[in-house]
């Protein structure tokens, strides 16, 4: 029993920052996003054959197996792979093992979310290789547990993630325009203080935390508004500003927390420069310096030339959903190229 399954990254129009259920890892908000048809995230899921439910003749406890990059993961990525096969363990009824082999294109820890493709990828894989058949919105409920972000990679495109109970809390695909993305890459290099940390941090002592819960609700339904009116450019006012929102939040943490750094907010600048010259573009950022600019995509080669003097610009367009691509023995998918769901492109 042998799954692979690839899936992109997504970067958020509205954020997510903050846990309402941390075991269950349930949104304080709904939230949306674009996905990206760049840095793709392969994984390959074997079930172990034999039972090793019992630990191995020495006594110790069986555990999975994980490759991340060509490398032995460490063990802080291993158990969090092996909290999230637990769950797939339980909605199979299996106690087998399982090797997990996973390439990732994302620059890790660079507030990129590699967590989100990482994530769709292995439940994906994951819940095929156990020989799940399960739904777009049970695979995004799924993906959910591992990693909040990775929730709106199973849809791909644009993509809402409700807030809501356990039942319904999932991500399901928007209609909206045609959307581009320039990713800024500053510094690819890991990231003071992780998200889910930093999300704590914000909650427990950020005085702004209950704004941003109650603005950022009003925002997904504006964005959701502007997305069915095909209104590109209040996407993009509210996108900029809801991503400033959020780091305005982190920054009143205590103690505080800054992601952004002067060159992160020189790109901002830039960016307010294109439109001032003509060119519709808006700047969002996550748990992390680098910056992502939403445009439109005739416009991407113009922001990425503007802006490559600021960073290292990679250009994306709307990025498919999380998809399985190889499955043997079973049971459920055919082998060969078996879309999870119908895929999105721009
Ligand atoms: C987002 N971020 O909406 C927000 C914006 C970062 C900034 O989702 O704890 O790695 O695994 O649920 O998904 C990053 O948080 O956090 C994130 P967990 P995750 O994309």
């Amino acid at each position: 029993m042998t799954a692979t399954a690839v899936a992109h990254p997504n970067i958020a129009l509205v954020k997510y920052w903050g846990k309402a259920d941390a075991r269950l890892a349930l949104p304080a908000t709904g939230s949306v996003s674009m996905g990206l048809d760049v840095f793709p995230t392969t994984t390959t899921v074997t079930v172990d054959g034999g039972s090793s439910d019992a630990g191995s003749s020495d006594g110790r406890e069986a555990r999975d197996a994980f490759t991340l990059n060509g490398r032995v993961a460490d063990d802080g990525a291993l158990v969090r792979v092996e909290q999230f096969l637990d769950l797939v363990r339980e909605l199979a009824g299996s106690s087998a093992r399982a090797t997990v082999v996973s390439d990732n294109t994302v620059p890790t820890g660079a507030g990129l979310a590699s967590s989100a493709s990482g994530f769709a990828a292995l439940a994906t894989a994951a819940s095929a290789a156990y020989g799940l058949d399960l739904s777009a919105r049970d695979l995004s409920r799924l993906a959910r547990r591992g990693s909040g972000s990775a929730t709106r990679s199973i849809p791909g495109g644009v993509a809402v993630w409700h807030a809501g109970d356990d039942q319904g809390s999932y991500a399901e695909p928007v209609p909206a325009p045609p959307m581009a993305m320039v990713v800024v890459t500053i510094d690819a290099g890991p990231k003071p203080i992780g998200s889910r940390e930093a999300m704590r941090r914000t909650i427990a002592t950020s005085p702004f935390y209950p704004a941003w819960v109650t603005s950022t609700t009003e925002t997904v339904g504006d964005v959701l508004d502007a997305c069915a009116a095909g209104d590109f450019t209040r996407i993009g006012e509210l996108t900029e500003s809801n991503a400033l929102r959020m780091h305005a939040t982190i920054e009143g943490a205590f103690p505080p927390i800054r992601y952004l750094t002067a060159r992160s907010v020189a790109v901002f600048d830039a960016v307010a420069g294109l439109r001032a010259a003509g060119t519709e573009a808006y700047a969002t950022a996550d748990a992390g310096p680098n910056v992502v600019v939403l445009t439109k995509p005739e416009d991407r080669g113009t922001v990425a030339a503007a802006l490559a003097g600021l960073g290292e610009v990679i250009e994306s367009g709307t990025g498919p959903g999380a998809r399985l691509v190889r499955s043997e023995g079973t049971g459920t998918p055919a082998p060969g190229v078996a879309p999870v769901h119908e895929e999105r492109t721009e």
